[in-house]
């Protein structure tokens, strides 16, 4: 069964509370309920994991070697200004999926530029909670295709 890591970074812990207008009233709790009950009706398992570091955010990253078939990752502000993210990924040598809540690109223009674009298999955004069973929906998609 295809493992996938769905991991979350700065501020995304604080979800339902934070900007409910930008970010909605769903938790990550809520999130991560959602997410298991997907993995278990199209048969892939999924890890869930969430941090506010960056170096801690590049560990979990790391752990996907060799171990997991999909990376998952809204990296909320580090998506905009992480080398560090996008080099941890190329490392891991895991697809990756980018992922935000909002539609980053109808936002602040410094939200439109990222760096884990350059190393994802592809980028969902602005379908709120829904993007992550989405997410689960193309990883899996995307490894039938290269299989
Ligand atoms: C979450 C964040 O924390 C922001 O920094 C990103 C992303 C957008 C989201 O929409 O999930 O710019």
């Amino acid at each position: 069964m295809p493992g996938f890591l769905i991991l979350n970074g700065p501020n995304l812990n604080l979800l339902g509370l934070r900007q409910p207008e930008v970010y909605g009233h769903t938790t990550l709790a809520d999130v991560e309920a959602m997410c298991r009950e997907h993995a278990e009706r199209i048969g892939v398992t999924v890890e869930f994991a969430q941090s506010n570091s960056e170096g801690t955010l590049v560990d979990h990253i790391h752990s996907c070697r060799e171990r997991l078939d999909g990376l998952i990752l809204n990296a909320g502000a580090y998506t905009h200004t992480s080398v560090a993210l996008m080099d941890a990924i190329s490392s891991a040598e895991v697809p990756a999926i980018e992922l935000h809540l909002s539609n980053v690109h109808a936002r602040e223009e410094f939200r439109h530029v990222s760096y884990i674009a350059k190393v994802a298999v592809g980028v969902i955004c602005g379908f709120g909670p829904r993007g992550y069973t989405l997410a689960m929906d193309a990883m899996q998609a995307h490894l039938e295709r290269a299989r």
